[in-house]
């Protein structure tokens, strides 16, 4: 989902970015519980006030700029992406649920984004500008205004996170990237966002069959950020909202160079075939983040409507089966950033990243919660 770090420093963000029975999340965070110790200097993380549908937080990660940490199927890890240690960009790390290790994965070379695991909770995909841009990217154009990189450098690597060894799933002279969501009961087919064919557009890869590729949405503008729900039978996504002659020009003319311009955008859902496509949000606000409660009941999406001068992004939940439910739900009431929720495929916990807890402004963490709102799975 792109830089996602220099969205929240800069604070806009733009770019952002199984039926499954495997029911192992909840015993093995247990297990990790037992070996599980709060550095003293950053004392407990709390809930606010607001905040019901969470219990038992705990935090995971301490320091450094830390986002976008997706499950494995069988919930023994993470895989999230991480600037620590004094880097300038994001690298793709690895945190072990059993004993809260964390072990990199990508080479450190490049900028990377995006992972997510295959159903063998042994292989991951993430995009990476490690061979056509190692070194750290230039910074944006802001003669053009308020603009980010969509680099067509981004390509999509496939990894085997015990061998290290690397294959490359896309090459094309666009962007690709944001491969999070993959559905695993569907010959782990991906679905990700690409500049190929002159837009912003979501496409789909079966990892494990024949590797062709399927464009997903044809709307001039930006689509991306999707993530299939565990399910493999909805796939959620952000895009653009502001779709006028003239917006469209402007962003065709700044993708050519690599650019988009953050705007508003609002969340979609649609049938992983790409029919049936619905609005979920239409607020006027910058709405990302999206992802799907594993019974497909639910949607968290991430938004500043309560603050839109700011940077206080919230969780928000959306019911698709309540329909006396009007209003969404807000999850998170920390004065600051909250975002990227995600459900262990057992429906049991959500991870997200916060800058609750911080040691230094701007230090963003990952957090773990149980789930105790609406039924998930
Ligand atoms: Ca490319
Ligand atoms: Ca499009
Ligand atoms: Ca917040």
């Amino acid at each position: 989902m792109i830089p996602f770090m220099i969205f929240l420093n800069l604070f806009f963000l733009f770019f952002l970015s199984e039926a499954s029975s495997r029911d192992m999340s909840s015993l093995q965070y247990e297990r990790a519980e037992k070996g599980y110790q709060q550095p003293e200097l950053y004392g407990e993380p709390s809930l606010y006030e607001g905040e019901v549908f969470f219990s038992d937080l705990r935090q995971l990660t301490f320091g450094g700029q830390n986002a976008e940490a997706y499950w494995s199927p069988d919930g023994t890890k993470l895989v999230f992406q991480s600037k620590r240690d004094g880097a300038n960009v994001d690298s793709i790390y690895l945190l072990n649920l059993k004993d809260l290790s964390i072990e990199r994965l990508s080479s450190g070379k490049g900028v990377t984004t995006c992972a997510w695991w295959l159903s063998d909770s042994r292989r991951i995909v993430f995009a990476s500008t490690h061979e056509e841009m190692p070194g750290d990217p230039p910074p944006p154009d802001y003669s053009k205004g308020y603009v980010w990189p969509v680099h067509s450098s981004y390509e999509i690597y496939l990894m085997d996170t015990k061998t290290k060894h690397l294959e490359k799933l896309t090459d094309s002279d666009g962007y690709d990237a944001e491969g999070e969501g993959i559905m695993w009961d569907k010959n782990n087919t991906m679905v990700f966002t690409s500049s190929r064919d002159g837009d912003l557009d979501l496409y789909s890869m079966e990892i494990d069959g024949d590797r062709s590729i399927t464009r997903l949405t044809y709307e001039p503008g930006y689509d991306g950020g999707s993530i299939p729900g565990y399910s493999g039978e909805y796939i959620v996504w952000r895009r653009t909202s502001d779709n006028t002659e003239e917006a469209i020009k402007d962003f065709k003319e700044l993708l050519a160079d690599d650019l988009v311009r953050p705007s508003q955008l609002d969340i979609w859902m649609m049938r992983s075939d790409g029919t049936h496509r619905i609005q979920i949000t239409n607020n006027g606000a910058a709405n990302f983040g999206p992802s799907i409660a594993p019974n497909d009941n639910f949607i968290f999406y991430v938004s500043n409507v309560n603050d839109p001068q700011g940077r206080d992004f919230d969780i928000y939940m959306h019911q698709l089966r309540d329909s006396h439910k009007l209003e969404d739900e807000r999850v998170t009431f920390f004065k600051g950033f909250d975002g990227f929720p995600i459900f262990s495929p057992n429906g049991k916990w959500v991870v997200f990243a916060s800058n609750r807890n911080g040691l230094v402004e701007g230090e963003t963490n990952l957090f773990i919660a149980e789930w105790v709102g609406p039924p998930a799975n």
